[in-house]
């Protein structure tokens, strides 16, 4: 069951909305073993994001966005994209008959993202400049033409984003104390606070958790409170140098006693193949952001070690595979009989 059949008295749907879902959602809440054990953590989970259907959140937010432009007699779908949203649009788009056409940044978006995209058959432009030029480029032509747009300024997006939050309270039995996710466009942390908000208010859990967000040095608008022009990081999900939700982002940081600091790209390949080679879990180097800043705050006792504490994992590995792997050691070449290979490797 996807998203809105779950939580459909808390999402704008109604009768005549259409249904739409690929089965999004229900994503694991996977405790952590030997990262909160080498850090002295009492309780920390991932929110393992990477296995919805497309390989990020953005299925989420985009099941109800396409839902809301399908009622609404929309034909075709349209985005800017790092390349995430883009292949969510694609794929929804695809099940449901429409036609998307996505703006990507040229050259700027992971191979894996790209060949999703193409390969659910939306239409791939690939605009000269970064992506907030390319959104920019996307708000005017949905201004002017019988287009649907499905980025995060759409209301629809973050109404399904929040249910992650949902399902974070409903897996723990009450909200954290310390929520950590990744800041690009700065959707997901208003999606997020949001959840977290509508569940308190309903009584679902007694307290609100401390939101964190991480973004990378390069690309750092609301930590240094101004726009990035030319914004720069490995981490290509979030380059981006001008969000559309700032205020959002800035709302939940201040209403919740939370913070927003920049990590470094050295920070967070680091964070990376931590995660990887301790956990068995392997994100995209945006989803590590937050990881990244958890070190810091641990490290620096800002953090309580008996607190509980979420780390949104945003994206799959999957999709960007080439930064990782030029880290870490490449396949040895070897050849030989069992006796030389185990003698060879020690075994
Ligand atoms: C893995 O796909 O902006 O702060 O165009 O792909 O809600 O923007 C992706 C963003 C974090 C940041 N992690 O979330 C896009 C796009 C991953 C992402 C973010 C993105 P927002």
């Amino acid at each position: 069951m996807g998203v809105i059949a779950r939580y459909r008295e808390r999402l704008p749907v109604t009768d005549a909305t259409p249904m739409v879902d690929l089965d999004e959602g229900s994503t694991p809440l996977v405790e952590s073993r030997n990262i909160a054990a080498s850090l002295g953590l009492r309780r920390l989970f991932f929110k393992y994001e990477g296995l919805n259907p497309t390989g990020s959140f953005k299925d989420r937010g985009m099941c109800v966005a396409v839902a809301k432009a399908l009622e609404a007699g929309s034909k075709v779908l349209v985005c800017a994209s790092t390349g995430n949203t883009s292949a969510s649009a694609a794929a929804y788009a695809a099940r449901c008959r429409m036609r998307a056409v996505v703006f990507i940044p040229s050259g700027e978006i992971a191979l894996n993202k790209l060949s999703q995209a193409l390969m659910y058959g939306a239409k791939v432009v690939a605009l000269k400049g970064n992506f907030d030029r390319a959104l920019a480029t996307v708000r005017e032509l949905a201004d002017s033409y019988p287009v649907a747009l499905v980025n995060s300024v759409n209301p629809y997006r973050i109404e399904g984003q929040k249910t992650a939050a949902f399902e974070i309270v409903d897996a723990l039995g009450e909200a954290p104390d310390y929520l950590l996710l990744p800041v690009g466009n700065a959707g997901n942390i208003t999606a997020y606070w949001r959840g977290f908000r509508e569940y308190h208010e309903a009584g679902k859990s007694a307290n609100l958790p401390r939101m964190v967000g991480a973004q990378a040095e390069g690309a750092a608008p609301i930590v240094l409170g101004r726009p990035v022009e030319n914004p720069k990081t490995v981490a290509t999900a979030i380059k981006i140098g001008n969000p559309a939700s700032w205020e959002g982002a800035t709302s939940a940081r201040d209403e919740s006693g939370g913070l927003i600091e920049a990590v470094s790209d050295t920070e967070i390949l680091q964070a990376q193949i931590r995660l990887a080679s301790t956990e068995g879990l392997f994100a995209e180097p945006a989803s590590v952001a937050p990881l990244a800043l958890l070190y810091r705050l641990v490290r620096e006792g800002r953090l309580e070690k008996d607190a509980t504490t979420v780390v949104v994992l945003t994206g799959s590995g999957l999709k960007d595979p080439d930064v990782a792997i030029a880290n870490v050691e490449p396949p040895v070449e070897l050849d030989g009989d069992a006796r030389s290979l185990a003698k060879a490797l020690k075994l």
